[in-house]
């Protein structure tokens, strides 16, 4: 068990794009809420974000990676309470990864949804997009993670990382690898574009389609338009289990937000046409991000302090990788240095 009685969280999100609503409610804004129950470590993901290489831009991928750290302090990762740092500071994750890679199944990589539909029909997709999850495996197993709270859309990847964790266990029991558990947050586990409810928000989509998203940085303005344009329907129906996928969207989307109940939410809306909806959560929206926003402008004037936390926060991961790498090298016979 990690620090003390504490149980251990892993978490992070790729420097892919503008962070959106659906990544806070559907995960910092979950961390934010468990610093205190759990030993928690979060990591900006960059080098998952390279798995797409075509949609890097250097000098503009670098500012993304610093404004992600910059937004996990914005809305509330505390660094007093919480590790945190980048992927790539910590070398651990790459030489886990080899190790994983020759004992995953290829078969096991194929059959990953994100997977089929990120590569699509592009021929020259990248070997890292096949090999995101061993990465991601790494990412957790490095920690003895116990707990990963994780959007609806990653459950799959948490299974993958058990199985593999299962199967080296068995091939190499000296390992001793850690099987984590997801934690999908009850509300806001999928939030849906807001001009496509079929598809999930994502900030890659967000990069190139107006209207998709929210995001966390976005003005009172932005988000207004965003709202008041989202894709609904011709009925009034604002009941969570008979509402079509918009407009359950945006009532999910205001339940996690406003932190009303349901039969409170279907009292006020229900039969009132979406105009009433759509108002109320421009105001919920605009109200939860303008903190976030505010502490991230602190935040900017401040690079030095950031550069700090991330480098602390590289070290700490550290002290807590190589131990658990060196196990697992140890375990499957290699010498050591
Ligand atoms: N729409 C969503 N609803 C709820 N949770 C979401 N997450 C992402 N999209 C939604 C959660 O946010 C965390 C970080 O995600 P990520 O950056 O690792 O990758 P992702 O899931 O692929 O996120 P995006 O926004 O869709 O990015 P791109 O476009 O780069 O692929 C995860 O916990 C995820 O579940």
């Amino acid at each position: 068990m990690a620090d003390g009685q504490k149980q251990r969280v892993f978490s992070g999100v790729q420097p892919t794009g503008k962070l959106h609503i659906g990544n806070y409610v559907g995960a910092i804004k979950q961390w934010a809420g468990i610093q205190d129950q759990y030993d928690t470590i979060f990591c900006v993901v960059d080098l998952h974000a390279v798995t797409i290489p075509e949609a890097i831009d250097p000098k503009q991928f670098r500012a993304k990676i610093l404004e992600v750290a910059a937004l996990y302090l914005a809305c509330g990762i505390d660094p007093a309470k919480s590790t945190i740092f980048l992927q790539s500071h910590v070398p651990e994750h790459s030489e886990m990864t080899w190790l994983l890679n020759c004992l995953a199944p290829l078969g096991w990589l194929y059959r990953m949804t994100q997977f089929k539909s990120k590569a699509g029909t592009n021929e020259s997709v990248g070997t890292g997009l096949l090999d995101y999850p061993v990465l991601m495996a790494s990412d957790i197993l490095l920690y003895d993670t116990n707990k990963v709270p994780v959007g609806e859309d990653q459950k799959q990847h948490i299974e993958f990382t058990r199985d593999l964790a299962q199967r080296v266990n068995t091939m190499f029991a000296g390992a001793k690898l850690v099987i984590p558990d997801p934690m999908i947050p009850p509300a806001g586990a999928r939030v849906m574009g807001l001009d496509d409810a079929t598809a999930k928000m994502s900030k890659s989509t967000a990069e190139t389609r107006k209207g998709h998203a929210i995001g966390l940085l976005d003005t009172p303005a932005q988000i207004k338009k965003a709202i008041m344009s989202a894709q609904t329907d011709s009925e009034n129906e604002a009941r969570f289990d008979h509402a079509g996928p918009g407009v359950r969207n945006l009532l999910d989307l205001y339940e996690v937000l406003s932190g009303q109940d349901r039969a409170a939410i279907e009292a006020e809306f229900h039969g009132q046409g979406y105009g009433k909806l759509k108002k109320a959560l421009v105001e919920v929206t605009i109200a939860a991000l303008e903190p976030i926003q505010a502490r991230y402008q602190e935040l900017t004037g401040a690079q030095d302090y950031l550069g700090d936390i991330l480098r602390q926060g590289a070290e700490r991961a550290r002290s807590i990788a190589a131990p658990t790498l060196a196990r697992l090298r140890d375990a499957m016979g290699f010498v050591a240095p």
